[in-house]
């Protein structure tokens, strides 16, 4: 979900786990609304559970002591929203959540349950779009949420120390008072928890599947002592060991925010505008986003959103952030000015009212949460190379015709990552088999990623060697042996078996 096309800008944002609507909040999450999706175990009959205990009553027993009896959730309804994402693709059946509030806890419940081989499923904001964080089986359910302590915040360095649960929106509030931000933004700010996020940290505490606590939680901008460990974990996906505390840089709140929506008719105009973007607005340039017309079209009809332009077959939001609001609007102006007079913008509107720009970015943050009202929705999260960016949408509509009720892409243009969603009235093997791998072979060619920032979760693994290397892949496989030796930790996710 990166909008940013700088580090140090609002590098919107690099998450593992997914995003989700910034409403998504925990309370509508855990109460499910509508049909549930078939189980995983019938849905994905070809995956079979792994040879872990089943839950008994001196496990429960042990869990109930350490937690107490508030802290652990067993009975069958409470448990639904934790076992389904909530995109409502997979579905797990565990019958016991745990909510740990300390890592020490969560050291004991790891070196527990790897004593016992009971597999874990750690859980944070259950906002992923990959079936990473919900369990496949009967996996017992990790989760976070109440790790959400901010331990300190230097105003000087601009260091956020904070537990592994806390909700991405939370500490952008909290950082405001600080004068300064989030180094990322998505959707799902509202409920999506910032252990989910590793990709932009400066250090982090995991909890290893044997329960030893591992502290890399340097807050030192520059640490070259040894391997640089913390990496381990970003892109594992509670595979190698449960994240409990971060350390995050968090740049000063820019003193000028504008923000401009745009609407072309070719792709072609949109390369050409966000080269000038990148060349005129320079170092206040800090996001550039796509949506086509079919993504629009999604928000304004079943979200009833309001558009302020008319249709084009392309839109793009540019977004500046700087110390002076004069200097930016008037760079601004010059751009937009510029890329109308050669008519690679047909039409636009530019603003720095809050509330202005909030109503156009719901127009592309709430695509997402538009999305399942369609029916069942194949995900793709792809990063191609530029001159690309939009190929593989007009190719899918091609190969599918009329059997997708929606086929639409949209994404972080700046950082060259599409999300291709396609819409069908109910899942079915066939339409599955019709645009899988056909997806991934298509992106392998352009030497692309099968997976730009939402992981690869329990629907990727089997589809990894697109974008890894068979010598990365047992490298991998390797460390997750290594580290995890008895496999408790996420299992059937990321690493095909
Ligand atoms: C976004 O950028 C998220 O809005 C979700 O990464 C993308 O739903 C999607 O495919
Ligand atoms: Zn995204």
């Amino acid at each position: 979900m990166s909008r940013g096309l700088r580090q140090l800008g609002r590098l919107r944002a690099a998450c593992s786990l997914g995003t989700r609507p910034s409403s998504f909040g925990l309370s509508q999450s855990r109460g499910l609304t509508g049909a549930l999706p078939e189980l995983t175990k019938d849905r994905y009959p070809h995956v079979k559970r792994g040879d872990y205990a089943t839950l008994d009553e001196n496990h429960l027993r042990f869990f109930t002591e350490l937690l107490g009896t508030n802290r652990i959730v067993t009975d069958p309804s409470q448990c639904e929203g934790y076992n389904v994402d909530w995109i409502k693709n997979v579905r797990g059946y565990s019958q016991c959540v745990l909510r740990p509030k300390t890592t020490e806890e969560v050291s004991r419940i790891l070196a527990f349950c790897n004593e016992h081989r009971i597999a874990v499923c750690p859980q944070g904001g259950n906002t992923g779009l990959v079936g990473g964080s919900v369990p496949v089986f009967d996996e017992v359910v990790l989760s976070t949420s109440l790790m959400n302590e901010i331990i300190s915040t230097d105003d000087t360095s601009g260091v956020l120390v904070c537990q592994a649960g806390c909700i991405l929106e939370s500490l952008d509030t909290h950082l405001a008072d600080h004068g300064l931000m989030m180094p990322l933004d998505l959707g799902a700010k509202g409920s999506c928890q910032i252990g989910g996020q590793c990709g932009t940290v400066l250090g982090l505490e995991a909890v290893k599947a044997n329960g030893e606590i591992l502290d890399c939680l340097s807050t030192l901008k520059k640490d070259n002592t040894g391997y640089h460990l913390k990496h381990l974990f970003i892109g594992s996906e509670g595979t190698l060991g449960i994240v409990t505390k971060v350390a995050i840089h968090c740049p000063p709140k820019p003193k000028a925010m504008n923000l401009a929506f745009l609407g072309l008719d070719s792709f072609e105009s949109v390369l050409k505008t966000l080269k000038k973007a990148k060349h005129e607005l320079g170092e206040i340039l800090s996001s550039c986003e796509f949506i086509d017309e079919r993504s629009l079209d999604l928000v304004t009809s079943r979200l009833k959103l309001k558009s302020p332009l008319a249709v084009h077959p392309f839109y793009m939001l540019i977004e500046t952030h700087g110390s002076n609001n004069d200097h930016d609007e008037e760079k601004l102006n010059t751009f937009l000015e510029n890329v109308m007079a050669e008519g690679l913008v047909l039409d636009g509107t530019a603003t720095n009212e809050v509330s202005k720009m909030k109503n156009i970015w719901e127009l592309r943050e709430r695509i997402t949460e538009g999305l399942p009202l369609e029916g069942y929705v194949f995900k793709y999260d792809i990063s191609l190379p530029i001159e690309s960016f939009y190929s593989l949408v007009p190719a899918m509509k091609e190969r599918l015709g009329e059997s997708a009720v929606r086929i639409c892409g949209y994404g972080h243009l700046g950082d060259g990552n599409l999300h291709l969603n396609i819409c069908v009235k109910e899942f079915t093997q066939d339409v599955l088999k019709r645009i899988e791998p056909f997806v991934y072979e298509f992106t392998s060619k352009l030497k692309g990623s099968i997976s730009a920032e939402h992981g690869i979760g329990f629907r990727k693994p089997k589809y990894i060697h697109y974008s890894k290397s068979h010598t990365s892949i047992e490298l991998m496989k390797q460390l997750k042996t290594m580290m995890d030796p008895n496999g408790i930790l996420n299992p059937y996710k990321v690493l095909p078996s």
